[in-house]
């Protein structure tokens, strides 16, 4: 397969919805378009997937043969990495260097989960209590995990691979049929993964890809009688909809990953190369677009100047560029509503007495691009840039004196996806990782992820986890039996 025979395949994939352009974010041209699948193939989606739940079509394979076919779905990723970074490039923007780390990580999802297929048990206990009948009796009593029969799993545009296998990777572990719908922005590479899970040998009907805009295909999957459970990556706004469309359809169980605003700390007693270069980095990657960076910074009082200063020179170094250009570290934002989404942003910060230190504006070249922006002078009580998910290239940097401040800052928001905190003091580090409400919490790192830890949201960053055991348990149900013995 080559990237021209994907554009090719996605235009005459059948539809009877509206027809959805695809753009390659650094150039604004239209490089393919695919119609909306409509309602009956939402419909049919779902029937496959329930009927192969209802046989046992992949449930019932035995739990060592899943993980085999799992580990082949990771050999058949690397095998075709190439072609993965390429999508990933040309669809969501990321420079092919980090594409090429991304389908990695895509791939080891599926071989760590693999491990976790024989692993799936529950608990045995002999019962001697008459319970509620209050006469003695032999019981035994034992759980087993079941997965859930038909998950739908919903995620954006932001790592198409990396969401994909994230989603999938559990899932299938876990022994569930899915319906599957990425983002409207960036459906390439979706096609890929799902040819390569067959390949691999998950039976047909068992994963069901479906294409559309969120606000049809996506909302209903979400509504859907017989979905039993959906795992949505995105906004918290789509979040809370899922969860409405679950109160008034089924109860279906909801797991969400949502936005962050994650804070940064920098005291005055540390090793400040590293974090000023990490905390330029890890505000600025991907322009912005990944949802557990660190997007307020707060620097102690004595090494507030260098550390404005230290992050716009980061700002103002970044190269920015599409994958057609050499040595792009930072590519374009995913769309003009993104663009938009961004520049508006801005604007209201603008007006609103911010200090733009470097950037807030448009690079003056086609694509997506806004250059890295710093600012400063944000009032944390009414200021949208300092209290909203941007999802672009922008940061605050706020002063602080001691402890008790700086965690009042970092705490002062909606979300509680991830935190950091550079000190040399280890003691100070441990004392402050209890207080950050956040579930993810760096100390003197960044960016730190890994699956066999998990990885989910406070507040409203989200309900549940992804990766590690409890990723695996997030797709299973409790059951348990009692027998008299
Ligand atoms: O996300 P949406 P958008 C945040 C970020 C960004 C904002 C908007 O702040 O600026 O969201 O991005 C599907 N029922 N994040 O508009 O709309 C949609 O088709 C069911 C954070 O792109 O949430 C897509 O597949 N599904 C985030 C997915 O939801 C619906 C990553 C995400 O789209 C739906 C992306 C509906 N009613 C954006 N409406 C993160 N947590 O990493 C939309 N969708």
């Amino acid at each position: 397969m080559s990237v021209q025979s994907v554009l090719d395949e996605i235009r005459n994939l059948p539809g009877t919805g509206e027809v959805i352009p695809i753009v390659d974010p650094a150039t604004e041209e239209q490089i393919t378009e695919f119609t909306d699948a409509g309602p009956e193939a939402i419909d049919a989606a779902v029937a496959r997937a329930k009927s192969t739940a209802d046989a046992r079509t992949w449930s019932a394979v035995p739990d060592y043969d899943r993980a085999k076919v799992l580990w082949r779905v990771a050999d058949l990723i690397d095998e075709n990495s190439g072609l993965l970074a390429e999508l990933e490039s040309v669809n969501a923007g990321i420079p092919p260097g980090q594409a090429e780390v991304i389908t990695k990580v895509g791939s080891e999802w599926f071989r760590y989960y693999a491990g976790w297929c024989t692993k799936i048990d529950g608990i045995a206990r002999d019962v001697n209590t008459g319970g509620l009948t209050g006469v003695e009796s032999h019981m035994h009593a034992y759980t087993l995990r079941e997965p859930y029969d038909v998950v739908g799993l919903i995620f954006p545009w932001n790592g198409p691979v990396f969401n994909f296998c994230a989603k999938l990777a559990p899932a299938l572990a876990a022994g569930c049929s899915t319906v599957v719908k990425p983002a409207e922005e960036t459906p390439l590479s979706a096609l890929v993964l799902t040819r390569i899970l067959a390949e691999a040998g998950v039976p047909e009907g068992v994963v069901n890809l479906v294409n559309g805009y969120g606000h049809t295909a996506g909302a209903q999957i979400t509504a859907h009688p017989d979905v039993d459970k959906v795992a949505f990556t995105g906004s918290t706004e789509v979040g809370r909809e899922i969860v409405r469309a679950s109160a008034s359809s089924n109860l279906n169980k909801v797991t969400l990953e949502l936005g962050g605003k994650s804070p940064v700390m920098i005291f005055d007693d540390a090793d400040l190369d590293t974090a000023i270069a990490m905390a330029g980095f890890g505000c600025f990657l991907h322009s912005g677009q990944v949802c557990m960076l660190g997007s307020r910074i707060f620097a102690q009082r004595g090494v507030y100047e260098r550390v404005v200063e230290g992050v716009a020179t980061i700002a103002n170094n970044l190269q920015l560029g599409g994958p057609a250009d050499d040595g792009a570290m930072i590519g374009p934002l995913i769309s003009e509503k993104q663009l938009n989404r961004v520049m508006g942003y801005l604007e209201q910060g603008r007006s609103d007495g911010v200090e733009l230190v470097t950037g807030g504006h448009r690079i003056d070249r086609k694509g997506y691009f806004v250059h890295p922006t710093v600012a400063t002078k944000v009032d944390p009580a009414t200021s949208r840039l300092f209290q909203e998910e941007i999802f672009g290239p922008v940061v605050t940097v706020l002063p602080f004196d001691d402890e008790d401040e700086a965690i009042a800052l970092a705490n002062d928001t909606a979300y509680g996806l991830a935190g950091t905190i550079w000190t040399s003091n280890l003691g100070r580090a441990h004392r402050l990782a209890k207080r950050v409400k956040a579930g993810t919490v760096g100390l003197n790192c960044q960016l730190q992820f890994d699956h066999s830890m998990p990885f989910g949201g406070y507040k409203q960053s989200g309900w549940g986890y992804e990766a590690g055991k409890a990723g695996i348990e997030t797709y299973l149900q409790s059951k348990t039996v009692w027998a008299q013995m």
